[in-house]
């Protein structure tokens, strides 16, 4: 196969037609709310067959709670492991960081992260994953963390922050519901469920998220947290999983992606930078075996990921870019929320108050927020303190889940 040359040239970038939102695939235009709903299912339906796969429902759980720190170095510290069966295996360990001077329950970002629940803070007294892990992650000797690791990715978790602003946060290692890599879906939870050896059976994303709403499931039984105002919020691969996660399960107030790219809020028909055919390539196990049939042929794909934001709709969503990450594309993740804006108007909202990209540091905060910061692929404070901005600005004055 000919070598890969990623495209960062806008004048090349083909001329395209996106799948309208507002269309049904036999042709009949949605004129109304009502109408959407279907329009909605419909959407949802082709990207379970032909981009994330199907994911089944829970399969029967009980909580573990395993330690609460009320007085821990940041705020309450509590850690829930969530057993997906009635086994002993598979499960997940939720880290759950809350103010500790709420006097209600706490809407709160979730989020998965890379490296396992001990590198998002230093506190020793988090839980050192046992997991399989990625080499590549710092502190990780033979596919398994040390203490070394531990506070590695806190710069992009800043607990203080967010606890100061009066929210929680909740994060899981998304190692804990499939090991990142292409083992023929052996490990995490995909052996809990029959493999069906089709073109739609569920991948990693399709596990990852899965995990979110099950997270979701937890914080519905947890008389801390507000479980109607949860953002869930992901960087890279996992902000691809954030929105596929919040477009099927609309439990989540509020949908956060951070740096996303191809398969999260950039628009496959650009080809800009990362493909469809080179994902599939580099991460075969990421998507459902139909998304395969897209390599090099994006304009046959039934939808574009614009229709992945409108499954967000009317919810506020959020997109999020960096100037140097152009293998995400940044402007195909602009033109993603752009072309998701016709739905919200619709239901009557506004969209994207932006005709064109906005320029660095210039946040737009409408019910389709958007920016693009300096630098590179990461999540920094500054898209921290927007994301705050912006659930500040939303839910302001919604009342909470008690
Ligand atoms: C890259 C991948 C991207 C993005 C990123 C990440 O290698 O090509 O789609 O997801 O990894 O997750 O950090």
């Amino acid at each position: 196969m000919a070598e890969f040359v990623a495209n960062y040239d806008d004048d090349k970038v083909p001329d395209y037609t996106l799948p309208d939102p507002l269309i049904f695939e036999d042709g009949t235009e949605v004129e109304n709310a009502a109408m959407w709903e279907r329009r909605r299912a419909e959407i949802l339906s082709l990207f379970e067959s032909q981009v994330y796969g199907k994911m089944p429902g829970a399969a029967g759980m009980h909580f573990e709670t395993r330690c609460v720190n009320e007085d821990a170095l940041d705020g309450i510290r509590k850690e829930v492991r969530v057993y997906f069966s009635t086994e002993a295996e598979p499960w997940m360990d939720i880290l759950i960081f809350l103010p500790k001077d709420a006097d209600g329950p706490v809407p709160l970002f979730v989020g998965l992260n890379f490296g396992g629940n001990h590198t998002v803070h230093p506190d020793p007294e988090i839980a050192l994953s046992e997991q399989w892990m990625r080499s590549k992650t710092e502190g990780v000797l033979d596919h398994r963390a040390t203490e070394a690791a531990r506070g590695k990715a806190a710069s992009q978790w800043p607990v203080g922050r967010i606890l100061a602003r009066g929210y929680g946060l909740a994060t899981i290692y998304c190692g804990d519901l499939d090991p990142d890599y292409d083992d023929g879906f052996q490990n995490g939870v995909h052996p809990l469920f029959d493999r069906q050896n089709a073109g739609d059976d569920w991948g990693s994303i399709g596990a990852w998220a899965w995990g979110l709403i099950r997270a979701m499931d937890y914080f519905e039984s947890d008389e801390a947290i507000d479980h109607a105002r949860v953002a869930v919020m992901g960087h890279s691969r996992l902000g691809k999983t954030a929105l596929w996660a919040g477009a099927q399960d609309e439990r989540f107030a509020l949908v956060i992606s951070n740096n996303s790219g191809c398969g999260g809020a950039a628009l496959s028909r650009r080809r800009y930078g990362e493909t469809v055919g080179r994902i599939n390539t580099s991460f075969p196990h990421w998507f459902c075996d139909n998304f395969k049939r897209y390599n090099e042929r994006e304009d046959d794909l039934p939808v574009d990921q614009h229709l992945l934001i409108a499954l967000v709709a009317p919810r506020p969503v959020y997109v999020a870019s960096a100037e140097e990450d152009i293998w995400a594309d940044p402007k195909g993740e602009f033109l993603g929320a752009k072309h998701a804006d016709a739905v919200y108007r619709l239901l009557g909202t506004d969209g994207l108050d932006a005709e064109n990209m906005p320029r660095v540091h210039e946040p737009v905060m409408s019910r389709i927020g958007y920016h693009i910061r300096a630098g590179g692929h990461a999540v920094t404070d500054y898209d921290w303190d927007r994301y705050m901005d912006f659930v500040d600005k939303h839910w302001r004055g919604i009342s909470t889940s008690s």
